[in-house]
């Protein structure tokens, strides 16, 4: 083990994978994130600085994804996963963008001993790895420049081949615990389909089985992993897998998958003839960390049962286990929410039970839920999960119920422990959850639908020159730059019933987002057109995303 950077190496093998002189670099809301033929250099980076991460902590293993989520099947990407299976620490995603961008193998080298001694890492210090990629056709070459940023820092890497996001972080827990009192599981993929069904299998013990679900797998990894979690589960539920097209060119995430559903709020035109009225089913997204549900009534007409639905179902079944079991002195259950949030569902949950409202982004909804005793996060995109923290956890386990209904309940939420995935949203993970819950229920998807009817909602995006002059405040839910459009955009806000709008710029494409909410339907996407029009005329933006 040396204690100095080898920089012959790291030059040779940095030539070979040269940044391309016109793109600026940036560490955005899940990792870098555009076009996968542009990541060549940014992947060989990530690998030396996934090494560098793994040194200044001791050795501990750290996580890198190579995905690009609900992104089109183009575009690739790369994210850090810190050791406790959670996102990477925020000092070092500037780190990562200033390292990324350096323009030659000299200054990469003059960036890194920069970080080395402001970060004070020893490099006698081992460096682990865990790595992954999704489906994409740009994975493998990119996953071959981010092992060649390992042989530059001599990391002993584990190549974790084609998972899911979600999986990838339980095996950073895993690997991470392995041994301790707070041992997470076993670090395979077998331990982890164990897991999930082993706790579902008891939550579900003695209830009727439910009606077979419709899985839209966006033809992405998702379709891997729901075969494997179908033969886990059985005849304890029957999963429908559609869109397991994994090969063809240019199905990933096209027409299908969770963000397709939540934006255009319809129905996959692949499950046209699929989907009978009143049967369930949900759509994953590429890297199947996303969930959203829907259904067709009678009529054959569509409902969605986004990220704020689930988190209501979710978080009303949790504090009712929390009573029964007689601990509601004791454990305390939140919400966080984004600006995203349809209004209806943050009115529905502030009557309940405390909600806090973060800007975009998995890392700040964890860490505000992280503050609660249960925590139940949920973006309306579909990404989310449920945080238990360990004082709570230790509760569960000293407690003596006084009563077989307070036992039950205590054995329902220790098992929701061992089903909902600590370290990240989960599709997967939030399917099974959901299904208990309905199950538990009785409830239909027209019944869960109906614990409140949702505000007409639109979401839009501009495409600008640059994105970057957008700057928000108030948990991105106003625009501080450019100077005067907020006003204007509140002017316009005004004049609709039950008008709510923002602006943000997007972490993960080159657009800015705009989100809109109205009494009504036609309102909601005329607030949202007439906003996405006030950004174009301030921003210059693109003609042919000129919004009509
Ligand atoms: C990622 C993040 C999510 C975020 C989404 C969109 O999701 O993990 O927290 O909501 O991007 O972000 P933005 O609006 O900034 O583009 P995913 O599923 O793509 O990894």
């Amino acid at each position: 083990m040396t204690s100095s950077l080898s920089t012959d190496l790291i030059r040779l093998l940095s030539d070979q994978h040269p940044k391309p002189s016109n793109i600026l670099f940036q560490y955005g809301t899940a990792g870098f994130r555009t076009l996968g033929s542009t990541l060549d250099s940014v992947l060989f980076r990530v690998g030396i600085i996934a090494a560098l991460r793994s040194k200044k902590l001791d050795g501990k293993t750290i996580g890198v994804m190579v995905t690009a989520s609900h992104n089109p099947e183009e575009d690739n990407g790369v994210k850090l996963v810190d050791p406790r299976g959670e996102m990477l620490e925020a000092a070092w995603e500037g780190h990562s963008t200033t390292i990324s961008n350096a323009p030659t193998s000299d200054a990469l080298i003059e960036a890194l001993e920069s970080l080395i001694q402001i970060a004070k890492i020893d490099l006698s210090k081992p460096a682990n790895v865990v790595y992954a990629r999704d489906t994409r056709p740009s994975g493998p070459a990119l996953v071959s420049a981010l092992a060649d940023g390992f042989k530059a820092l001599n990391v002993t890497a584990r190549n974790a081949g084609v998972v899911t996001t979600p999986i990838l972080h339980y095996f950073v827990k895993c690997i991470n615990t392995k041994g301790t009192k707070y041992s997470y599981g076993d670090d395979s993929e077998e331990g982890y389909y164990q897991k999930l069904t082993t706790s579902y299998k008891k939550l579900v013990a003695g209830k009727a089985v439910q009606p077979a679900l419709v899985v839209d797998c966006a033809n992405g990894v998702g379709a891997l992993a729901g075969k494997q979690l179908s033969e886990h589960l059985g005849d304890t539920l029957q999963l429908v897998l559609e869109n397991t097209s994994i090969t063809k060119p240019g199905a990933l995430n096209n027409a299908c998958g969770a963000d397709y559903v939540k934006v255009s709020q319809k129905l996959p035109p692949s499950l046209a003839n699929v989907l009978k009225p009143g049967q369930r089913a949900c759509s994953l997204d590429g890297d199947a960390d996303r969930l959203i549900y829907f259904y067709l009534d009678d009529r054959g007409v569509f409902h969605m049962l986004d990220g704020d639905k689930i988190a209501a179902l979710v978080a009303a079944f949790i504090i009712e286990l929390v009573k029964v079991a007689g601990l509601d002195d004791q454990i305390k259950v939140g919400v966080v929410q984004t600006a995203y949030a349809n209004g209806a569902s943050t009115k529905y949950l502030q009557e309940r039970l405390p909600v806090k409202c973060v800007p975009t982004g998995v890392k700040h909804l964890h860490h505000a839920a992280e503050r609660y005793n249960v925590g139940v996060y949920f973006e309306a995109n579909g990404h989310g999960t449920v945080l238990f923290s360990q004082p709570t956890l230790d509760t569960l386990a000293e407690y003596q119920p006084s009563t077989p209904a307070q036992s039950r309940a205590v054995e329902h939420l220790v098992s929701l422990t061992e089903l909902i995935n600590q370290t990240v949203g989960d599709a997967l993970s939030d399917m099974l959850l959901v299904e208990v819950v309905l199950s538990h229920k009785s409830y239909s998807g027209e019944e869960w639908n109906s614990l409140y009817v949702d505000l007409p909602n639109r979401l839009a995006k501009v495409s600008v020159p640059d994105r970057n002059v957008f700057k928000t405040e108030d948990a991105e839910r106003r625009l501080v730059s450019p100077p005067g459009l907020q006003a204007r955009i509140d002017e316009l806000v005004n004049r609709y019933q039950g008008g709510r709008s923002f602006v943000r710029p997007s972490g993960t494409e080159d657009v800015v987002r705009v989100y809109a909410e109205a009494a009504l339907r036609t309102q909601a996407d005329e607030l949202a057109m007439r906003v996405a029009g006030l950004v174009y005329d301030q921003a210059g933006g693109d003609p042919s995303s000129r919004p009509k």
